[in-house]
């Protein structure tokens, strides 16, 4: 997408945030004899043995039951289900808009499991069945716009953040909360190129994470999400540049301190940390005051940006008092 190659980077985690490697073969050693099916070192709060079969594709899954969200949902009309998924970023499968879907078809999204690190009391390891089960799923109909300036219109499946964010006790010490998606270059052949840092990093300030518009999102169009959405499960901060809606998240990690991110790490001058959707600040290769909405032809007449992509008045008290062309 975005950035020309760019420079190679320092590992930035420091050896102290290392949760030591044998600590965890033990804890893993131990509860695989125990026949546990959480690898958690401490318990998630209502949760217990998973009801579902950990393994199988999204295609072998039972379809997923939600309900709809009129609260938080766009009445404007859906971009198409093909568009969705077929016009794509998601650099570990290449950099191409068809890429993903082609590249993506064979990834293992299941089993899956999502470790929890850092300024929280309950941190470990939880299987994707153990990180669902106790939320409900909400359809919401959000508007998605990316930093290149084309949109679209989404039905995504998923539930607040903040309600995954809570569950894990976050401390006071908690600023920021930091997300990884998946290393594994041998099965996501875009890895092997240094396009990007990998693996490919986000983050929010904790009120931001919290906020009820930011979705955990699991499906798209009343499905489990396709692979290359992000399968199975990402992240989709609607008031923020696309980048920010990071994909196949394998760890998240509550900070005091700001965290990295790969695409302000790989160019720091054309991609901010916060990144909120702003037509009065251009990126400094082109204009961010229009932009293309997908499926309306490529001819179609470029609409007006909005200020954090029209969810203002729901967002914009989280920025106040902060210059949002330096913090951008
Ligand atoms: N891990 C990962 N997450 C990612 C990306 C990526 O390349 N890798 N691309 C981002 C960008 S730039 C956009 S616009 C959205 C695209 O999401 P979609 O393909 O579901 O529309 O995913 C974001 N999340
Ligand atoms: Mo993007």
């Amino acid at each position: 997408m975005e950035g020309p190659m760019t420079r190679r980077i320092q590992p930035r985690i420091a050896p102290s945030e290392i949760t030591p490697e044998a600590v965890f073969r033990d804890r893993r050693r131990v509860l695989a004899a125990l026949g546990a099916a959480a690898l958690g070192g401490a318990a998630l709060p209502g949760l217990g043995q998973s009801p579902t079969p950990a393994g199988g594709a999204a295609s072998r899954l039972a379809p997923p039951k939600y309900a709809r969200s009129e609260r938080w949902s766009t009445k404007e009309t859906p971009t198409s289900l093909e568009d969705v998924t077929s016009y794509n970023n998601f650099y570990e499968f290449g950099t191409d808009k068809a890429d993903p879907k082609a590249n993506a078809q064979k990834f293992r999204a299941r089993p899956w499991s999502v470790e929890v690190a850092g300024e929280a009391e309950v941190r470990g390891r939880f299987t994707l069945e153990d990180i669902l089960r106790p939320h409900a799923l909400e359809e919401r109909v959000y508007r998605f716009r990316c930093v290149e300036a084309w949109s679209m219109v989404v039905p995504w499946l998923g539930f607040p953040l903040g309600d995954l964010l809570q569950r894990f006790k976050p401390t006071s010490r908690a600023r920021y909360v930091e997300f990884t998606t998946l290393l594994d270059p041998g099965q996501m052949p875009g890895q092997r190129s240094p396009v990007l840092d990998w693996p490919y990093a986000e983050g929010l300030r904790m009120d931001e994470a919290m906020h009820p518009l930011a979705l955990m999102v699991v499906g798209v169009y009343g499905q489990w999400l396709p692979n290359q959405n992000g399968a199975p499960l990402r992240l989709v901060v609607p008031w923020k540049y696309g980048f920010k809606s990071i994909k196949s998240i394998v760890r998240i990690r509550f900070t005091e301190r700001e965290p990295r991110t790969s695409w302000n790490l790989s160019a720091p001058y054309e991609y901010g940390f916060y990144a909120n959707v702003n037509p009065a600040v251009d990126h400094p290769r082109w204009s961010q005051a229009k932009e293309r909405r997908l499926g309306t032809g490529f001819f179609a007449t470029r609409t007006d940006t909005l200020p954090f992509n029209g969810y203002a008045a729901d967002v914009a008290g989280l920025y106040r008092g902060m210059d949002l062309r330096r913090y951008f």
